[in-house]
């Protein structure tokens, strides 16, 4: 059949048909880019600023420090570390027995809440399937995993058929998607380059930078790559982090709709939630600013308050890694902490000091052996205490560490691994305040080993004829 003009209507559809599917395939290919570019970009952008950061930054710092001054300063930092790790563990167990929030048993546990059989544990486990090597993550698995089909693995979590783990995992908002996609990207640099990759990355830098310091004028243009190129990541990274607080706000609100339909949680979730927050704030705001005002003698909150946006940064994100851009940049513009140091210190400590870490893993260890009624005697208190400080200086800085290396704490002293499940429900909430603890404990070490490395910083200023680095 041909149309009046002749021409066959078939190939007038075939042509239709063909412009329909170019647009179609124009209007895939458009979005594919788009999607890409919004992204990836931005993914790349930020990875890359934050590990580049990272190396830089310690490079610069180290490499204006001659051996003996940073051995010493390294000294001063190691010993700053163990004594508030130590303090914290300590606070952790004093407050878990003193308050004792896991009086009662577990089957109390589950009458108070409304049983869930939870998708916490396989959760939980993709978290650990993500940080450890596959055949440790195997055991783990196994031994959860036949925990889980018994039905151990029930906990008092409210009816939220949403797996409550993962939605607190993803920690994803839907209110700043974009800062949430970003935040995804910054998380993965320090979970892609997590635990001891980062102090893989961190020991690489020091002792480069190390090398550099100790070629005297040779090292100097090196120095001055390293120093101009940090400074541009500086600002490259202020660039990016600029609308954080913002975004992190829209991520804790959002987290915070969700817990309104997460319902009431157990008693005893809540009174071991309250003695965690507790234990937390002690260390915070009673120890770390004492031991600031006992060593420097100046007014700790006024160098506190100059924490703010990293604070809130380590609050939104619960990753010290994550949020080690901003306390630099806090530390230094802020506080006027010495570069030297604070690139020096803060990387080792972002990754092994973790005083809020170490104070919940006794701390919870303690809880779960009391909802078990399980007397422990001083050796394992003991075994506890120092279990937690070698799991908090395991711990990476990224979400939900403390509760995955707890499993070291409670397989040391004998109790069931898999009661994890039990506080899994509030760990999202609680990881934010050890991460807030963590990061105020890096911080005021810094502060606190300028003050104890201030002649060495004045005579190598003295040696290098220059002004400390600063711009
Ligand atoms: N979120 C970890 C951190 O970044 C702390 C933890 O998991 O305990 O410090």
């Amino acid at each position: 059949m041909t149309k009046s003009n002749g021409e066959d209507p078939r190939s007038g559809n075939r042509m239709e048909r063909f412009q329909q599917g170019v647009r179609k395939r124009t209007l895939l290919a458009k979005k594919k880019v788009q999607s890409i570019t919004k992204d990836d970009v931005k993914g790349y952008l930020v990875r890359n600023a934050f590990v580049l950061f990272t190396v830089t930054g310690v490079i610069v710092g180290t490499a204006a420090l001659d051996n003996k001054a940073s051995g010493k300063m390294g000294m001063r930092a190691i010993v700053y570390y163990m004594t508030t790790t130590i303090i914290a563990v300590i606070i952790g167990i004093i407050i878990v027995v003193i308050i004792h929030p896991g009086k009662g048993t577990k089957e109390n546990m589950h009458r108070e809440g409304k049983i869930m059989k939870v998708t916490a544990a396989d959760a939980f486990l993709d978290l650990i399937r993500n940080m450890f090597p596959p055949n440790l993550v195997e055991a783990c698995f196994k031994q959860f995993k036949t925990n889980y089909d018994k039905r151990m693995f029930r906990v008092a979590i409210p009816p939220n058929e949403t797996s409550v783990v993962a939605s607190v995992i993803n920690n994803v908002s839907e209110a700043m998607e974009t800062l949430t996609r970003m935040k995804e990207e910054v998380i993965p640099v320090p979970g892609a380059v997590n635990g001891v990759n980062a102090l893989g990355l961190v020991v690489f830098s020091i002792s480069f930078g190390l090398v550099i310091g100790n070629m005297k004028e040779q090292g100097q243009p090196l120095r001055h790559f390293f120093d101009s190129l940090n400074e541009a990541i500086m600002r490259l990274v202020a660039l990016i982090m600029w609308y954080a607080p913002l975004g992190i706000l829209f991520l804790i609100a959002g987290k915070i709709v969700e817990m309104e339909d997460m319902g009431v949680i157990g008693g005893q979730l809540a009174m071991y939630t309250v003695t965690v927050i507790i234990g937390l704030l002690i260390h915070a705001i009673i120890v770390l600013p004492l031991l600031y005002f006992l060593v420097v003698r100046k007014n700790p909150w006024v160098f506190i308050g100059g924490l703010l946006q990293a604070l809130i940064t380590a609050l939104g994100t619960s990753s010290s890694s994550a949020t080690l851009p901003i306390t630099f940049k806090c530390l230094e513009e802020n506080n006027g902490v010495d570069k030297r140091i604070t690139r020096f210190v803060l990387p080792v400590g972002a990754t092994i000091n973790m005083d809020g870490t170490a104070l919940y893993e006794a701390l919870a260890a303690i809880f779960i052996a009391q909802v078990n009624n399980f007397e422990l005697n001083f050796g394992q208190i003991i075994t506890i205490s120092i279990t937690a400080t070698a799991a908090s200086i395991g711990a990476a800085g990224i979400p939900q560490a403390g509760l995955v290396t707890m499993v070291i704490v409670l397989t040391s002293v004998g109790l069931p691994t898999e009661d994890i499940t039990l506080i899994i429900a509030v760990d999202w909430f609680l990881d934010r305040l050890r991460t807030t603890t963590n990061v105020l404990g890096d911080s005021i070490g810094a502060g606190i080993v300028e003050h104890l490395s201030r002649n060495e910083l004045k005579s190598r200023d003295a040696e290098m004829g220059n002004s400390v680095i600063e711009e």
